[in-house]
């Protein structure tokens, strides 16, 4: 049972499209085992962007990703890690195919619609920063 951690980003939300994309999750067949909504503070997204707080970018993704609350969620599954990142496609949303999630629903490099863990090892850190472990049902 392998876990990873999303993040259906703020225009996932405001275009009523959360239901939607854990569909697509759920028809895959992973398993929801964590879910909350948060409003992301600039202290988290700095922690959890670290990778590219540098970016000229990055302030713009920070105003962005905490402009309205998220859904924080916690699948869990085979192989899920790489498998939610096929479900998602590539970053930049109009480089990604149609039907791929970014691809359907995302808008450009920055604005597309789900965050997803990388690696086994990041999704261990991320499940951590965002959940205590009694929320985590897996
Ligand atoms: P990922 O979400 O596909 O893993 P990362 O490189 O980890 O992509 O970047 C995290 C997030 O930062 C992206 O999902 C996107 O919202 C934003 N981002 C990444 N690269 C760019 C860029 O070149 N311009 C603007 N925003 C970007
Ligand atoms: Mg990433």
């Amino acid at each position: 049972m392998e876990k990873t951690l999303i993040i259906l980003k703020p225009d996932c939300m405001e275009k009523r499209l959360a239901g939607a994309v854990l569909d697509r999750f759920q028809k895959a067949g992973f398993d929801l085992v964590a879910a909350k909504l948060m409003h992301l503070k600039p202290t988290l997204l700095k922690e959890h962007y670290a990778h590219i707080a540098d970016r000229p970018f990055f302030p713009a993704l920070a105003t962005f990703m905490g402009k309205s609350p998220v859904l924080v969620a916690v699948l869990a599954g085979e192989n899920t890690v790489a498998r939610v990142r096929e479900l998602l496609g590539p970053t930049d949303s109009t480089k990604a195919p149609k039907g791929t999630i970014r691809g359907d629903y995302g808008t450009d490099v920055s604005v597309n619609i789900c965050h997803a863990s990388d690696s086994i090892e990041n999704a261990e850190i991320e499940i951590a920063r965002f959940f205590a472990p009694g929320e985590v049902f897996a």
